[in-house]
């Protein structure tokens, strides 16, 4: 179909998965190349400058960024939101999703995730496990910290499910990926909001299909993914 979405990169990249939850939510039919990160030639650096996932093509349009795609997808699909309506709520949901993107993304995607996961499989060189203790002993638990106070008792940290509890969540779950384990006794709000989060049906689908992609050969992926978006 000419102007069909297509999503390129990989469902295990938390980014990625935060514009496919979007996507399901929206009830927006698309396709997703599951490219994998690092791995970029010169026609995807022509379309993703910074050779990162993911790339949103739809027709002659590309743009790359998980925020900026989510956004243009609101605006594009506007029937279902996925950032609150109300101002102060939607400034909220934007820091809480750029928060999750920057920040927790910094320690969990390149120092945890990266350093456990890719580095030791992928690209077969040694874990700096000085990066892994600085993300799990002194950054994480900071996060944690203040999560802690922000999540509320019940539902979602804006009201409504939204970006920001999709971006909090893919986020976390690839620390879970890389041998963390969050301490239910010392943040149990955390621990239960995050429990919420994945019971969500858009979470819970695509982290069905992430893992099992994880510890998978790449060749594999294409098909594990059309299968999955199929059924
Ligand atoms: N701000 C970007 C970050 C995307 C990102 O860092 N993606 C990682 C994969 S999880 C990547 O492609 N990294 C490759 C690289 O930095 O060279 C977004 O929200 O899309």
């Amino acid at each position: 179909m000419k102007d069909e979405i297509t999503i390129i990169g990989t469902p295990i990249s938390p980014y990625v998965r935060k514009v496919l939850a979007i996507l399901d939510m929206k009830g927006i039919p698309f396709r997703c190349i599951p490219q994998i990160p690092f791995t970029g030639d010169e026609a995807f650096t022509k379309i993703s400058p910074l050779r990162r996932i993911p790339v949103l093509q739809i027709g002659d349009f590309t743009v790359p960024d998980s925020s900026v795609i989510a956004q243009y997808l609101e605006e594009k699909f506007p029937e279902v939101n996925v950032y609150p309506q109300d101002p102060e709520a939607r400034a909220r949901a934007r820091w809480f999703e750029e928060y999750a993107d920057d920040h927790i993304g910094r320690n969990v995607v390149y120092n945890l995730f990266f350093q456990r996961r890719v580095r030791p499989a992928v690209l077969k060189q040694e874990t700096d496990e000085a990066l892994v203790d600085k993300a799990i002993n002194h950054e994480l638990p900071k996060v944690l910290g203040y999560l802690e106070v922000e999540v509320p008792a019940e539902g979602f940290i804006c009201g409504d499910f939204c970006v920001a509890d999709i971006a909090l969540g893919a986020m976390m779950r690839n620390a879970f990926w890389s041998d963390w384990t969050l301490d239910g006794a010392q943040w149990p709000g955390v621990a239960a909001y995050l429990g919420r989060v994945y019971a969500h049906p858009a979470m819970a689908r695509l982290n069905t299909l992430a893992e099992s992609m994880l510890g998978t050969s790449p060749k594999e992926h294409q098909a594990m993914v059309d299968a999955h978006f199929a059924a």
